[in-house]
C-alpha cells in the first residue's frame, strides 16, 4: 500500500513511497515541543490506520 507521510505542524511531506518493505526519510528543523501527529495523506489512508504522533522534547 503506497504511503505520503504529512507532518503538518511542521510543514513536512515525504515523497511517495510504493513498494512494499519501502522507506522514505524526511529531515526537518523540530522548531516546537509537544505531540504532533503524522499520517498519511493519500485519500482515506488515515482513517485506514496509517497515523501516528511524533513527540519533540527539547
Ligand atoms: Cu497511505
Amino acid at each position: 500500500m503506497p504511503f505520503l507521510i504529512g507532518l503538518p505542524d511542521f510543514f513536512i511531506t515525504s515523497h511517495e513511497t510504493m513498494d512494499k518493505g519501502a522507506k522514505t526519510v524526511v529531515t526537518f528543523v523540530p522548531f516546537k515541543n509537544g505531540g504532533f501527529s503524522y499520517h498519511c495523506i493519500l485519500e482515506n489512508h488515515r482513517e485506514m490506520g496509517m497515523e501516528g504522533e511524533l513527540i519533540v522534547i527539547h
